[in-house]
C-alpha cells in the first residue's frame, strides 16, 4: 500500500442499466404511524430478477412517513433482521433516548417503541440504521426512508402536492449475478467511500417518471454511501431551490446545478409547463471538481421524466416562501479538524480532532439551551466530508476556502453540511434536546470506520 493516492481510489464507473424503462416507485406514504419490521423482504430491482434485500415493509426501502407538526409519533419497531439495528431520525430533533444513538441497539427479534413529538418546522428528514460498524452495510442494503414534516404555513404556499409532489432517493449501488446487493467495501473503499456503478431511484433502477406539462415538487435526498452528485437537467433548464434538509428557504432560489452529498437533501421546483409533449428530460449529474480524486469524473443520467400529458397550470413560484429566524450570539466556538491517517489502517484511519469514534468516551460537553459555533475544519484533507449533527439544527454561516461561499441548498435549517477539502466550514448550532448524541462524517464508510465523536448535552 506504500505508494496509494491518498485522495482514494479510481472512480467506480456509473455502467448499469440506461435503458430507462422501469417506471419510478413510490414509497408507500404512512400518515398514522404503528409498526415498523426491519426484515428480509423479496422485491424485484435488477433485470427483472426476484432477489432477497432487507427493509421496513414489503420491498426495498421503508415507506415515506408524512406527519404535521406538533402530531405524535408512536411506532412499535421490531428487528426480525440476524444482527442488531436501530433507527436513527435524521433532521428530527427529539430526545436522546429516541435518536438511534449507536448505544441504543436493537438486537435481533426485539422490540423499541419509538415515540416522540414532531416539534418543528416543515422539512424532508430521513430515517435509517445507525448500528456503529454496520450503518454503511444496512443502509446499503435496503434501510432508509422519508419523513416529512408539514405545517400550516408551508400549506398555505400551494406548492405541487399529492401526485406532484415526489420523493426522490438517490442511491449507488453493486449488485451480484443473483441481483442481491453486494456490500464489500476494500480497503481503498474506506478511504474513498464504497461507490456503486448502478444508479437507483426510489429503489427502482434505470427508472422513468410520466409528467404533465406543469410544475413539479421534488424531495431529493442523496441516500447513497458516499457519492457526490451534481444535479442538473438534461435541457439545461435552471430549476428552483425551495428548502434544504430539515427546512425551507426564505425566498426559492433559481439554479442550474446543485451538488448533494451523502445525508443531505434537497426540495426542488422544477418547471415541465412549456416542454412539448413526448419530451425526455433526464434528471443527471454533471461532472465536478474540487471533492478529491474519486469524486465527480464522470457526467451520467439518473432518471428520465417523460412529458406526456397536456395540463394547465396557474402554479407560479412564491417570491418568499416562510421566515426563518436567524441564530446568532453564539458563546462559544469549537473546532473540529477532520483527517485521514493512514498509521492506522485496522483501527480507524478517519479522524475528528484526531480520534477515532469510542462508545464509552464522550467528547465534548455543551450546556443545555446554549447556542455555539461549530466549525468543521478539512484545510489539510484531499476527501470530501458531509459532516452530520444529531439532536439539533444548523446554519451556515461560513465556508473559507475551496468554494467560499454559502450555497443556495444551504440557505434553510441544515443537519448535514458537505466540508470539501481545503475548506472550513462553520455552522451555528442552538442545542435544546438533553443527553449523549453523536456528530460524524455521513460518508457511511468514513463514519463506519470512527469518523464519529460523542457529545452530551447538560
Ligand atoms: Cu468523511
Amino acid at each position: 500500500m506504500g505508494n496509494m493516492n491518498m485522495g482514494g481510489s479510481d472512480p467506480v464507473p456509473v455502467s448499469g442499466d440506461t435503458t430507462f424503462k422501469n417506471a419510478l416507485k413510490i414509497p408507500e406514504t404512512i400518515t398514522s404511524p404503528s409498526n415498523m419490521i426491519a426484515q428480509a423482504v423479496q422485491d424485484t430491482v435488477m433485470d427483472g430478477k426476484n432477489a432477497k434485500y432487507i427493509g421496513y415493509r414489503s420491498g426495498l426501502l421503508g415507506p415515506t412517513f408524512r406527519l404535521q407538526k406538533g402530531a405524535n409519533f408512536n411506532i412499535k419497531f421490531s428487528n426480525q433482521l440476524a444482527e442488531h439495528t436501530n433507527i436513527h431520525w435524521h433532521g428530527l430533533v427529539i430526545p436522546a433516548e429516541m435518536d438511534g444513538h449507536p448505544d441504543q441497539m436493537v438486537m435481533p427479534n426485539e422490540n423499541f417503541n419509538y415515540q416522540f413529538t414532531v416539534n418543528q418546522q416543515a422539512g424532508t428528514n430521513w430515517y435509517h440504521p445507525h448500528p456503529h460498524g454496520l450503518t454503511g452495510k444496512q443502509v446499503t442494503q435496503g434501510l432508509a426512508g422519508f419523513f416529512i414534516v408539514e405545517s400550516s404555513e408551508e400549506k398555505a404556499l400551494n406548492l405541487p402536492n399529492g401526485s406532484y409532489e415526489v420523493p426522490l432517493v438517490i442511491q449507488d449501488k453493486r449488485f451480484n449475478t443473483d441481483a442481491t446487493i453486494k456490500y464489500s467495501p476494500t480497503m481503498m473503499e474506506i478511504m474513498s467511500g464504497y461507490m456503486g456503478d448502478n444508479i437507483l431511484v426510489n429503489g427502482t433502477a434505470s427508472p422513468y417518471l410520466n409528467v404533465s406539462t406543469r410544475f413539479y415538487r421534488f424531495r431529493v435526498l442523496n441516500g447513497s454511501s458516499a457519492r457526490i452528485y451534481n444535479l442538473a437537467l438534461s435541457n439545461g433548464a435552471n430549476f428552483y431551490v425551495i428548502g434544504a434538509d430539515s427546512g425551507m428557504l426564505e425566498k426559492p432560489e433559481s439554479v442550474n446545478s446543485l451538488l448533494l452529498a451523502s445525508g443531505e437533501r434537497v426540495d426542488i421546483l422544477v418547471d415541465f409547463t412549456n416542454i412539448a409533449l413526448n419530451t425526455e428530460v433526464y434528471l443527471e449529474n454533471k461532472t465536478f471538481t474540487g471533492m478529491g480524486t474519486a469524486q465527480g469524473t464522470q457526467a451520467f443520467k439518473v432518471m428520465k421524466f417523460i412529458v406526456n400529458k397536456q395540463e394547465t397550470d396557474t402554479f407560479k413560484v412564491p417570491s418568499s416562501l416562510i421566515s426563518l429566524a436567524k441564530l446568532s450570539n453564539a458563546t462559544k466556538n469549537r473546532s473540529f479538524a477532520l483527517t485521514m491517517d493512514m498509521a492506522n489502517m485496522s483501527g480507524g484511519m478517519h479522524k475528528i480532532n484526531g480520534k477515532i469514534y469510542s462508545a464509552t468516551r464522550i467528547d465534548e460537553t455543551v450546556a443545555v439551551g446554549s447556542t455555539e459555533t461549530w466549525e468543521f475544519d478539512n484545510s489539510t484533507g484531499d476527501e470530501p466530508h458531509p459532516m452530520h449533527i444529531h439532536g439539533v439544527q444548523f446554519q451556515v454561516v461560513s465556508r473559507t476556502g475551496g468554494r467560499n461561499t454559502i450555497l443556495p441548498q444551504e440557505k434553510a435549517w441544515k443537519d448535514t453540511v458537505l466540508v470539501a477539502p481545503t475548506e472550513k466550514v462553520k455552522v451555528i448550532v442552538k442545542f435544546e434536546q438533553k443527553g449523549k448524541f453523536v456528530f460524524h462524517c455521513h460518508n457511511l464508510e468514513h463514519e463506519d470506520d470512527g469518523m464519529m465523536l460523542n457529545f452530551e448535552v447538560k
